[in-house]
Order: structure tokens, then sequence, then C-alpha cells
């Protein structure tokens, strides 16, 4: 039976599961497969009876048919019982993953932009805290963003000079709660992290909350699930799960090249061990 099962099933073909809710919502996936899968050969096989068990004969006459309340009733309550029941029990699930007001204490903060066609994140440094920018003060810093400035960080707040942002590429740290708030330059991208199960629309003008806990390290995909112009299929990107460890050490060097890149450039005198291309194609 096993067997004849699983050739039907196609839960097997989502990706390895690595984040804390990740297993429940596969449950609650398989759940509602099932189901569907039992009214789908209900319902197809309840017309293949009817196909052949009213087939033409010449010797029987059609006749009008005008309804059967019960009939109608049955198939109209069964289906609102199935849905609430279906919505009650998800209820649970979708408020700890979705819930502006379920949202974990965040071990990790990072802000997500979606763009045609690419993703942009943007961390809060060394200090764990954003300086003022789009998210953070949304009213003044809006119009400071640009093509190059696409969170609109105010380089006059102090608390922005250890800020760095990461183009298609992202890292989190494991076993923590990495909470998330996106939004997008354009039209509407949906930030998927499918080994996570996660997906979220991202939406131009807000800012959609999103969180999750990774067990695993490794490195995995990034996807846009919305279909959002012809470059759609590019805004794929690959996201690390780093240790504790590795984690700190790669924000120190972000952080690093960040304040480096903001601080006024010292020139450079030329030494004498420094050979001029000249030399060198000589
Ligand atoms: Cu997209």
């Amino acid at each position: 039976m096993d067997r004849i099962l699983s050739y039907f099933d196609m839960l097997p073909w989502f990706p390895e599961n690595t984040s804390t809710f990740g297993g429940e919502l596969d449950s609650l996936f398989a759940i509602i497969y099932w189901i569907s899968v039992g009214i789908f050969f209900l319902t197809f096989g309840i017309l293949g009876y009817f196909l052949v068990k009213y087939r033409y004969r010449h010797d029987r006459r059609g006749y009008n048919y005008h309804g059967n309340n019960v009939v109608e009733l049955t198939w109209t309550v069964l289906p609102t019982i199935l849905f609430a029941w279906i919505g009650l029990y998800s209820d649970d699930i979708w408020e700890r993953t979705k819930y502006s007001s379920r949202l974990p204490q965040a071990d990790v903060q990072v802000l997500v932009m979606g763009k045609t066609f690419g993703w942009q994140f943007l961390y809060p440094g060394a200090d764990g805290e954003f300086g003022r920018n789009a998210y953070t003060d949304r009213d003044n810093c809006r119009k400071l963003i640009t093509g190059l400035n696409p969170f609109g960080i105010d380089s006059t707040d102090p608390r922005s000079m250890d800020d760095f942002t990461t183009e298609n590429q992202f890292k989190v740290p494991v076993n923590a709660n990495v909470v998330m708030h996106g939004s997008s330059q354009d039209v509407l991208h949906s930030f998927f992290l499918p080994h996570a199960r996660v997906k979220q629309d991202v939406v131009p003008g807000t800012w959609m909350n999103i969180w999750y806990n990774i067990f695993k390290t490794g490195k995995f995909e990034l996807a846009c699930a919305e279909l959002c112009g012809g470059g759609h299929y590019s805004m794929r990107a690959e996201y690390e799960v780093l240790s504790k460890s590795s984690y700190d050490a790669w924000v120190d060097k972000k952080v690093a090249e960040a304040i480096a890149a903001r601080s006024p450039q010292p020139t450079v005198a030329p030494s004498a061990d420094t050979a001029t291309v000249a030399s060198l194609t000589k």
C-alpha cells in the first residue's frame, strides 16, 4: 500500500526542511494534499460512474430534473465545514509564522529590498541596531532612497556607520531567530526560502515582517516566487547559514569594509617598490 501511495505522493519532492516551524507546515501541507487527493478521486469517480450509468440507450428517454434540496444542502454544508476546519486547524501555525504580534525576540535583524531583478540586504552591523533609514524612520528617509542607497540610509546618523549592505547573497547564524523586514523598490516580489519553508510577498511602499530560525548550517537557495517581469528567473541568490562564531567573524569583516568605504580615503604616495604599469609591460 505504501508503494502505491508513494507513487502518487509528491511530498518528497520538497527540499529538505531546515527551519524550526517547517515540519509543522509540511504536515499541514500533507493533510490538505491528501484531503484534495481524496476529493479528486471521489468527484471524478462519481462523474465516471454517472457517465457510464446514464449513457445513451435507445430505449431510455432523458427527463428534466429540477434540483434536490438534500443534495444542494449536502454539497454546500460539507465543504463549508471542511474549509472552516482547515482554517481553524491551521490558525495556530499561521499566527506563529505570519502575525506581527507573534514575531519572536530577534537575535539578528536584516532588511531586504527586492528590485527588478535582484535582492539587497541591510545589516545593522556590530551594534545590532540600524541607524536612520527608510525602515526605522520611514517618513524622513524614504526620500533618500536612490539606486545607490536603496535603503535610504541617513549617513549623518552615527549608528548608520557600521550598517552594511550586500547584494544577492546573505548570511544568517544557525539556531537564531532571524527577523527580517522586507520591501520592494518597484513591483511585487516574493521572498522565498524553500528549505526554510518561508515565503512572503514584499510590497513597494510598506515593510513586511518575515522570521525564521534555521537549525542546519550550509548553503541554500533564495528565489523570487512572484512572476515580476522578464528577468524574474534571475532573482535567485544563495544564502549561507553559519555557526555563530563564523557569522560574527563575517559581520566584523563586513563592518570594517563598510566603515573603510565611508571614511575619507587617504592619498597614497607612490613608493619605491610600486611597479609602474610601464615597467611591467616592458
Ligand atoms: Cu521578483
